[in-house]
């Protein structure tokens, strides 16, 4: 979560020679972003109580347009940490480049003039919006279709290998199981017949949400993808994903043509379990707000956002936010969201993700390094590092019942 504001600094803020502004304005400016962070949160003003770093990194003149950030970092009991910028954003120009003392400029990149770490508090007594986030939904992609044992040899293949990752990543946290299938040979496939045998396996060990892929592997033909909605009966799937839209994958074409994404979305409906909505890009958004205008996805909408993808939108925070920005100005009827960053961005993305509220995909399908060069040992860890990223941030996790109630199943 986050705040802004923008002001023009004065000539009385002008201190010292050369109209140079006082660091202390600034903080006086941090201290009403972080105001207005609080009364966003609590519905109470609070109190700042301390300052844990404060950076003064470019000077501030009069006449310099300042904007300044404060973003929710932490949240305790009764403490709200947060993490301040200011930029600046247009500047007078100077005397040789003047055509007259009025002359300015809107600068073409913001310049960061001053960074700070601070906290403030809130009694909880005066907390009137608690639980301004829901629990954190967390899904665990555990096999994919395109990583192979030559990248990881921890990649599950076996039924029992799938099983017993499964019920890990329940342990860890997560609520929702991404499944997608292999041979025995690690192969992709989406035959009914190895679903079954996975969601057997899993259902064994936990009682965590079972959600099927159908975009399955690239080249498959709808109809093999389609498989794993035909299970019934103790292996039928409570969820499956729906992708809106062509697109380039890597160095392939991953095919969803219009006609092909009504028939699957037909076919979802059509034995009754929940749908997620996949989606690489801003445009995708449309696809998915076209299906809802055609009667094709009804109740809350589940968006996946998986991000970083070569071919698909970037994973960098900016581009996330505007993401995010985007889905809630086009799509307003009830939804949830839930971001997956590819690669090295998989927990730069959960981060956001966390703190905006939304919920989270990790795992070996995305992504199969803990950190730079040491391999996840299974997608347990990654789910572990999410767990912990969201209880550091101060947000409850979803319980595999509380996530189930939230979809209806
Ligand atoms: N394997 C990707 C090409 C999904 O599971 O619905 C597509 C995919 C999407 O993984
Ligand atoms: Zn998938």
């Amino acid at each position: 979560m986050k705040a802004s504001l923008r002001t023009r600094m004065s000539s009385q803020d002008a201190h010292y020679g050369g109209s140079l502004v006082d660091g202390a304005c600034i903080l006086a400016l941090f201290g009403d972003v972080a105001t207005e962070l609080l009364i966003r949160i609590d519905g109470d003003e609070g109190l700042f109580r301390a300052y844990e770093t404060v950076d003064f990194i470019v000077p501030v003149y009069a006449g310099d347009y300042i904007e300044v950030t404060a973003e929710l970092i932490a949240i305790g009991k009764s403490s709200r940490k947060m993490a301040f910028t200011a930029y600046k954003v247009i500047a007078p120009l100077t005397a040789s480049e003047a055509l007259a003392p009025s002359s300015a400029q809107v600068l073409s990149e913001p310049i960061v003039v001053a960074r700070a770490i601070g906290t403030c508090v809130v009694p909880v007594d005066l907390q009137r919006l608690s639980n301004q986030f829901p629990p954190l939904v967390i899904t665990a992609a555990i096999t994919g279709a395109e990583i192979t044992r030559e990248h990881t040899p921890y990649l599950p293949i076996t039924p029992k290998e799938v099983g017993q990752e499964a019920k890990n990543c329940a342990d860890a946290g997560a609520s929702i199981i991404h499944l997608h299938a292999r041979n025995t040979d690690g192969t992709p496939t989406q035959s009914k017949e190895r679903f079954a045998e996975y969601i057997t396996a899993i259902r064994d060990q936990t009682d965590i949400i079972i959600q099927v892929s159908t975009g399955g592997a690239i080249g498959m033909s709808i109809e093999e993808r389609c498989q794993p909605l035909e299970l019934t009966g103790n292996t039928k799937p409570d969820m499956a994903t729906l992708n809106v839209a062509t697109m380039n994958f890597g160095n392939d074409i991953f095919a969803n043509k219009v006609a092909d994404v009504i028939d699957i979305a037909k076919q979802i409906n059509k034995i009754g379990i929940a749908t997620e909505v996949e989606m690489y890009d801003s445009g995708h958004i449309n696809a998915a707000q076209k299906l809802i205008q055609e009667n094709l996805l009804s109740g809350l909408l589940h968006c996946q956002f998986v991000v970083g993808v070569a071919g698909g939108i970037d994973a960098d925070h900016d581009t996330v936010d505007g993401l995010l920005n985007r889905l809630n100005t086009k799509i307003l009827s009830p939804k949830t969201c839930s971001l997956a960053g590819i690669g090295r961005h998989q927990m730069s993305v959960a981060s956001i993700a966390i703190k905006r509220g939304c919920n989270v995909r990790v795992g070996l399908e995305d992504n199969i390094y803990l950190k730079k060069g040491v391999l996840a040992k299974g997608s347990a860890e990654l789910v572990q590092c999410v767990h912990k990223q969201a209880s550091d941030f101060g947000r409850k996790i979803s319980s595999i019942q509380e996530t189930k109630e939230h979809f209806s199943i």
